[in-house]
């Protein structure tokens, strides 16, 4: 059954969230107010302290594959101006601040033992958030493989699965003591699918059946990151995964159309929430796939061991996907929210159409519908009861520029990000047990495929002095999170 299908929601939240005297939506004490970034997108220092090159220091270099060919070099030079960071955060009121670790940082080829000077940014980094009363929380794989390891064949191989595991140790052991709250990975469909299917993503490759091992392989590198991390950290550490798990919608009520979301719920959400937590891969899935692979590659126990315990499950959410029977007079691989390329990233169903979704849209071109959160955390809360959700990224691009005064006025994200707290609000006055909410992102950073051109952050970055200035959206922001009140962003 699809996530976003409707039915009835009885479990109770622990932690309600009930409306504020003055009528606003007050969300529960405790409630984690954060923002996300990772470390491609904001770190730079790309050659600094032993880190060597990830595939995404190749596919910038890539003619063609970034905008303008903008790179992550210096990216927003977090590496030198965390201390300032934390201080945004920290200044803005923000209770927690999820990052990622750079694995080419701390084990620079993928193998071998950890680099000290790599591993004590993050010690410093960590130890700076906790002197500001802010949580960490940390990501181990926010999509920049070390090279070494792409050369040896990527995703789809499962050697990269067991370097993953050795990885999560390293930095489990690293940073045991200071972080509590991990993620393994970061939206591993897009690593698969985006990375290994339509090649809009590093490393670039257009390969369906690439894709599903490497969609097989993060599944299982997962499950053995979190043993290791288990093995490393003390009992009261939290671990999750982070999911850009798709809310979609049937273009029409047509049980071809919703042959369509069936298909596409299978291949961009059962693929992991399967094995992740139901310790299987869905029957429907295997059977769509056939025609490309017998799956040979998933080895007896795989899935029970992709089929860790979780503290809780990261839901990242943007836009809601439309589909329908047909690609007539659609272009599949370029609807899907996700740029242009010429290959699709869905294995097996090139005769799905993909359609922009209705409502105004974001710079990315995302239609902005709070009510696919909520489909989404209700959804989840119905299937998996016992699991406490956070949302570990949520936010949108705009056309931000300064005032001749410096000012950065950005009534639409703060528009945005009220909108979807809202429907977290909902959610959890329905049942749904969610815990946080991150923001994306703390700093406008490197969108990717689409370079410094689409700006995310609810701080303003110059893209020549790197000067960071706080948007309206940050100051309403920060408002929310000191009161746990969602005041309209207008009140702000
Ligand atoms: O910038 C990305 C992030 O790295 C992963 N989730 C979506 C964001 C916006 O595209």
């Amino acid at each position: 059954m699809p996530l976003t299908s409707s039915a009835d929601s009885s479990s109770a939240s622990p932690v309600p969230a009930v409306p504020a005297p003055s009528g606003n939506p007050r969300f529960p004490t405790g409630f984690l107010w954060g923002a996300a970034t990772s470390a491609y997108q904001i770190e730079g220092a790309a050659a600094e302290d032993g880190r060597t090159p990830s595939i995404w220091d190749g596919f910038c270099r890539t003619p063609g594959k970034v905008f303008e060919g903008h790179t992550g070099d210096v990216a927003v030079d977090h590496y030198h101006r965390f201390r300032e960071d934390v201080r945004l955060m920290a200044d803005l009121g923000l209770t927690a601040y999820r990052f990622s670790v750079s694995w080419p940082r701390v084990r620079p080829t993928g193998r071998g033992p950890a680099v000290q000077r790599g591993l004590d940014f993050y010690r410093r980094l960590t130890d700076e958030l906790l002197a500001a009363g802010i949580t960490p929380v940390a990501t181990l794989y926010h999509w920049d493989l070390p090279q070494e390891l792409e050369a040896a064949g990527g995703w789809p191989e499962r050697a990269t699965a067991e370097r993953f595991a050795e990885y999560a140790a390293l930095v489990g052991e690293a940073l045991a003591g200071r972080v509590e709250q991990w993620t393994t990975l970061n939206e591993p469909w897009c690593s698969a699918f985006l990375g290994y299917g339509s090649g809009v993503h590093a490393p670039g490759r257009t390969d369906p059946v690439a894709a599903l091992r490497a969609a097989h392989h993060l599944n299982l590198g997962h499950g053995l990151a979190a043993q290791a991390l288990r093995a490393a950290l003390p009992g009261s550490a939290r671990l999750s995964v982070s999911l850009n798990l798709h809310a979609l919608r049937p273009l029409t009520p047509s049980k071809a159309d919703r042959e369509a979301v069936r298909r596409i719920d299978a291949v961009g959400n059962r693929v992991f929430l399967g094995p992740m937590l139901d310790g299987a891969y869905p029957q429907d899935l295997l059977d769509d796939t056939a025609g490309l692979t017998d799956w040979s590659f998933v080895r007896p126990g795989d899935e029970r061991t992709a089929n860790q315990r979780l503290d809780w499950l990261g839901v990242n959410y943007y836009t809601p996907t439309v589909v329908s029977a047909t690609a007539e007079g659609t272009e599949p691989a370029r609807q899907d929210g996700h740029g242009g390329g010429a290959a699709s990233p869905w294995p097996a169903a090139d005769t799905v159409g993909f359609h922009q979704a209705p409502g105004r849209a974001t710079a990315m071109g995302w239609a902005v519908d709070p009510s696919g959160l909520y489909e989404l955390l209700a959804g989840l809360a119905r299937r998996y009861p016992e699991i406490p959700l956070i949302v570990t990224e949520n936010g949108a691009a705009y056309e931000d520029k300064p005032a001749p005064d410096g000012t950065v006025d950005d009534p639409e994200r703060a528009a945005y990000v009220h909108g979807h707290l809202a429907a977290v609000h909902r959610a959890m006055a329905d049942g749904a047990d969610v815990r946080g909410y991150f923001l994306w992102s703390l700093l406008d950073n490197f969108e990717w495929a689409y370079g410094y051109e689409k700006r995310f952050g609810v701080f303003h970055v110059d893209g020549r002095t790197l000067a960071r200035t706080p948007k309206s959206s940050a100051h309403w922001y920060g408002r929310v999170a000191r009161t746990g009140e969602l005041h309209p962003p207008r009140e702000a």
